[in-house]
């Protein structure tokens, strides 16, 4: 370890006991924010555990949205998000006038959100998904008709896993949505052999194909269960060096260069070291926006 990443981590440590923190961090993090996090997983599994913590104060290491989700689930403690800045321009293309809008034109239909989206948009929808989890609370979920938002891959995956009616938004995630068909012909041929996993936010000729579609933790379990030994991986760059990590016998590639999330690279050691220190910025969710997310989260618990 390098001299300057000991005493980040040596200040790290001093700091998290002073202020009773815990740091999160999400599965696209660089190396040295999982290496120094408490925990790494999805939103979902992050945001659990924020609100299931001891400790007061939640460093949490990925985007914004993400941050808000700990915030609806802990509001009693303080949420920092080490790099204001670190966005997710796939939960910027839902916005709640549009979904108002939406609700008018469709009465009948239920409002399903991805976690990717802003609380002030959760508060105007009736159920929040995951990737891991969204083919069954849109199965379970008392409707026949949906508006699905943000993300139009997404939604296109579950339109085809049921029978219910899906109303699409025209959101993508950039990073997932750039690998084209073409790359992943190219990529297969180069490769042959290898066990192909993607996001279910890429193209669906992209998971057309695929062997098969799965979240990051779907990703993380297949590959430490499965037999196979080497892997093209769909996704954001940093779940490669958790997958390197827990399964060093095993080979990783990432299926497409440009899968490189730029907000998710924000966040360094020395920008969480200095938000413990300075304890900003910090989330805030108003009330009123936070009691009607929280709903919108707990049914996805519900029919999950
Ligand atoms: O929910 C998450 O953390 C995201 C954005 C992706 C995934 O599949 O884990």
């Amino acid at each position: 370890m390098v001299e300057k990443t000991k005493t980040l981590m040596d200040r790290l440590s001093e700091l998290k006991e002073e202020k009773n923190a815990v740091i999160l961090a999400h599965n696209y993090q660089i190396d040295e924010v999982q290496d120094c996090a408490d925990y790494v997983g999805d939103s979902f599994e992050l945001s659990k555990i924020a609100s299931e913590t001891d400790a007061q104060v939640i460093v949490f290491c990925g985007v914004h949205f993400m941050a808000e989700s700990a915030k609806i689930l802990a509001p009693h403690k303080t949420v920092l998000l080490p790099d204001i800045m670190a966005g997710c321009p796939l939960a910027d293309m839902a916005a709640p006038q549009k979904v108002k809008e939406l609700k008018e034109k469709y009465p009948k239909a239920a409002v399903a959100c991805y976690i990717n989206t802003t609380a002030a948009v959760k508060a105007e929808c009736d159920v929040c998904v995951t990737s891991a989890n969204a083919e069954k609370v849109i199965n379970n979920y008392p409707a026949e008709e949906f508006i699905f938002l943000p993300d139009q891959n997404l939604g296109s995956y579950i339109a085809g896993k049921t029978q219910k009616k899906i109303i699409l938004w025209d959101g993508y995630c950039i990073t997932h949505h750039r690998v084209t068909g073409d790359e992943v012909k190219k990529a297969r041929e180069a490769m042959p052999g290898a066990f192909l996993m993607v996001h279910p936010e890429c193209r669906p000729e992209v998971v057309e194909q695929a062997d098969i579609a799965l979240g990051t933790g779907g990703m993380l379990r297949y590959a430490r269960e499965s037999q196979e030994t080497k892997f093209m991986v769909g996704t954001e760059l940093g779940l490669i060096y958790r997958l390197k990590k827990e399964n060093p016998e095993k080979d990783f590639y990432l299926l497409s260069a440009g899968m490189i999330c730029p907000n998710m690279k924000f966040t360094n050691l020395q920008k969480i070291v200095a938000s413990l220190e300075n304890m900003s910025p910090q989330i805030e969710v108003p009330e009123g926006i936070r009691v009607r997310a929280k709903t919108c989260l707990d049914r996805m618990l519900q029919y999950s």
